[in-house]
This record gives C-alpha cells, structure tokens and sequence, in this order.
C-alpha cells in the first residue's frame, strides 16, 4: 500500500505540475481527491490493514494527501496571477493612441455678421436697445406714420396675431418705445429679427435687421453721411465706392438709399447689380418732426437720423451668396465655410 501511495503521489503532483489551467486543476482535485477519488478510495482501505502497520500507513496518506492539497493550492494561486497578467496585458490602456478630436461649434454667418455690424456701431458710440418680436400694431405702424389707410402698408405683408399685435415688420418700433422712456441725446442701435410674409431667393419669413438713430440738438445729414461712410468703409474696406440715392419712407424726410459699388463686377456691371455696377444696402434719412411730436420730443430743438439694413443680405454680398434660403437650411457643408 505504501507503494500505491507514493505512485498516486508522484502522479499527482507531475500532473499538478503540468496542468495549465484551473479546470484542469479541478478535474485532478476530483480525480485524486474527490469522493470516488483514487486517494479517497485506498484511504477507506485503511481500516482493513492489519493494527501494526494501520497507523503508519494512515500517517503517510494524510502526508500524500496534504502534499497534493498543497500542491493544487499553490498551482491555483499561480494560475490565477497569470491570468490576471494576461487579462492586465489585454486590456491595456495604449496612452500613445491619437484622441479623438472634438468638433468645435462656430457661430452662424448671420450671427457673425450681426455681431461685426453692431461692434462697428458700439465704437461709434451707439448704445444697443431691444423690443419684443411681437409688437403692438401702433408701434410697428401707427407710431411711424404709417396709418391703417396708408399705401405703405401694401408694402410689408405681415403675420398678425390679433387684431391689435403683430409679428415686427422692422425694428423701428424699437426707436418709438425707446423716445417715449428717454430724453435726448440718444445714440441707439437696435438688432433683432423681424417677420414678414415673402419667399423667394432674397426674401425669407423671418430675417435679422439692424437699425441705427441718433437724436440731438444739431444732428444733420452731413452725421448720417459721415456715420455711414464709417461703416461701410469697416465692413465692406475703404476703398469700396458708395451713393446716397433719393428716396421715400413714411419716418423720414429727407430720405435716401444707399448703394455700394458691386461687390463682384467692382461697378463695371453684372447679373448681380442689374448691369448698374450698384447694390442698394441700406436705407436712411432725417427722422420726420411728425414722429418727434408725437413722442413728446421738442422738434424745433432736437433732430435725429435713422436707417435701416438687412443683415442676411449684407452677409450674402460680403460672401457672394446668390440664395438667402442656404442661410436656414441647416446644411454643415455650407456653414462650415464660414
Ligand atoms: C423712425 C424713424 C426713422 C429707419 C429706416 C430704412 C430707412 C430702411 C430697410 C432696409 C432693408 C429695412 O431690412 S430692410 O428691409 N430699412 O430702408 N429704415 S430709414 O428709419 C426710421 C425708423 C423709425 C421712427
């Protein structure tokens, strides 16, 4: 039996030694050690060996038997650091591997535009004020002399939400709550959207203006002249050519538009400019006394220009963008480009 004994030893541990893996493992613990095991089975043989030898031989399988346990615990506990190593190995983090680079967000074109126009305007020392986008008919229409019969309502069509409120057709509504609440001087700029119903290739829904006035005792054309000039000269360079044009709005009297010499054919005429080498940017004029009446102004002391842009359609010369409509299709290949 002692021979059995050092047999099963020796075959246990050469296989403990051998195996690679923790099943394997397993499958020897139950093999030599499991109920049926070939150690277990000549352990229960003991009790029918004769008394003088019973107890020495007992003591030699409780020493095989704790060698072969001690030899698995030992394999399993360095298996397991293996495996450890070897998942450690696998899921190494490869610090050296390029980032992924986060896409970064501009603003809008218009927004860009927006913002260049109102700082031009802020270092020529107007302040900036805003009003609602849904407006008081009387401050959109009647403030600015342009009564419910007038023909220049046929002008803008507009998006009424009652009777008595409307979506702003400009931002001169802004220049009437802004006389009513302040006393000359004021140097005022007011941006914002405003709505009218039209779409086509240069008109839109919904479009942002600017707005510009200035009110003080001895105002003349001759500041609006220079004021403008400024700016057009900041947004469009100083050498670009430009004409104040006669013209007609129910606020302001004199009035005139602004042209700027073609910003694609430099003036020598084009599709663009409707062979005339001019693009009408913005309109302007001395604020009629009217109005000054009726916002309790003093028209006899005080005087005031205004004028007016459109800031989809100076963003699409300044880009020579031919559809106001790429402005609000979302498209990230034509933002992008800006
Ligand atoms: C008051 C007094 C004067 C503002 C003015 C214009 C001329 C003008 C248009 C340009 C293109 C609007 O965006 S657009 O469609 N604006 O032509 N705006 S004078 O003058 C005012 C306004 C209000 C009480």
């Amino acid at each position: 039996m002692k021979e059995k004994l050092s047999l099963i030893a020796s075959n246990a541990l050469e296989e403990i030694r051998r195996a690679k893996s923790s099943s394997e493992l397993d499958n020897i613990r139950v093999k030599y050690l499991g109920r049926k095991g070939e150690l277990t089975g000549i352990l229960k043989e003991l009790r029918n060996l004769p008394v003088e030898i019973r107890a020495e031989t007992g003591k030699l399988g409780n020493e095989v038997k704790s060698s072969i346990e001690k030899a698995l615990d030992e394999k399993i506990s360095y298996l397991k650091e293996i495996e450890k190593q070897e998942k450690f190995n696998k899921d190494i983090l490869d610090i050296s591997l390029p980032g992924r680079a986060l896409r970064l967000g501009k603003r809008h074109p218009v927004t860009q535009t927006l913002d260049e126009v109102t700082s031009v305007f802020l270092r020529l020392g107007f302040h900036i004020e805003e009003g609602p986008e849904a407006e008081l008919d009387y401050y959109n229409f009647e403030a600015l002399n342009i009564p419910k019969d007038h023909p220049a309502r046929d002008m803008q069509d507009t998006f009424y939400i009652f009777d008595e409120v409307l979506l702003r057709t400009h931002t001169s509504p802004v220049q009437i709550r802004t006389y009513l609440k302040q006393k000359p001087p004021v140097q005022i700029i007011a941006p914002g959207k405003v709505y009218r119903r039209d779409a086509d290739i240069s008109h839109l829904p919904m479009f942002h203006q600017v707005e510009g006035f200035h009110v003080d005792e001895g105002i003349t054309f001759a500041d609006l002249k220079g004021t403008l000039e400024t700016f057009i000269h900041k947004m469009f360079g100083s050498e670009v050519g430009l004409r104040f044009r006669p013209s007609f709005f129910p606020f302001t009297e004199p009035s005139a538009e602004v042209d700027i010499a073609c910003v694609i054919c430099k003036g020598k005429g084009c599709r663009i400019c409707k062979n005339t080498g001019w693009i009408e940017i913005l309109g302007c004029g001395m604020v009629d006394p009217d109005v000054f009446k009726r916002v309790g102004y003093n028209d006899e002391k005080y005087t005031g220009y205004a004028f007016g842009m459109g800031i989809e359609r100076i963003t699409m010369l300044r880009y020579q963008i031919d559809d106001i409509r790429l402005f609000f299709e979302n498209d990230m290949k034509f933002l992008t480009q800006f």
